[in-house]
């Protein structure tokens, strides 16, 4: 693989309180290829739909679903949830991408049985993870990409 491109999942309506988790995430991802979609952990982005009233919903929907069918790798923080990532997800799932969902328990909160029961150990990978070991997970699972 050349330039891997990256297509980040994370709460946008569901709620804003995990951005510098996001952040984490993108930073490192940035590290293997190309993140299409930074802007998810962008702190100036809010909850508040401002900007999905500007470019126009559809609009929106319709470029991420362009970016999802070119990226090769989805990674999805699925901790916050959201009506978003569960559907990008859905429809990632259809487009036979490869896919890590990252879920932080310490939260106690309960991950989705439609997210947790997707997991094939192979093109939908589901990992529970601490903040601590965000570099670790994300290392390995880019290096079982080179593999395959
Ligand atoms: C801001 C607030 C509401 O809508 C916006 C506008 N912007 C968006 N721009 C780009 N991607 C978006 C936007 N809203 C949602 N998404 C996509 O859905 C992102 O790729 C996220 O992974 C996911 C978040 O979904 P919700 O349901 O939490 O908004």
């Amino acid at each position: 693989m050349g330039d891997v491109k990256v297509y980040f999942c994370g709460s946008i309506c569901g709620g804003r309180n995990d951005v510098p988790v996001y952040q984490k995430v993108v930073k490192k991802l940035r590290t293997y290829g190309t993140v299409l979609t930074e802007h998810v952990s962008s702190s100036e982005l809010t909850d508040k739909g401002e900007d999905a009233v500007v470019a126009g919903a559809r609009a929106i929907h319709d470029r991420d679903v362009e970016w999802l069918q070119e990226s090769d790798v989805i990674v999805a923080e699925v901790t916050q949830p959201s009506l978003g990532v569960g559907y990008e997800l859905g429809r990632a799932v259809a487009m036979k991408k490869r896919i890590l969902c990252l879920f932080r328990p310490s939260s106690g909160r309960c991950l989705s049985a439609m997210i947790r029961g997707a997991e094939d150990g192979q093109m939908f990978v589901v990992r529970d993870y601490v903040e601590d070991d965000l570099d670790n997970i994300l290392e390995e699972f880019f290096k079982s990409l080179k593999r395959t």
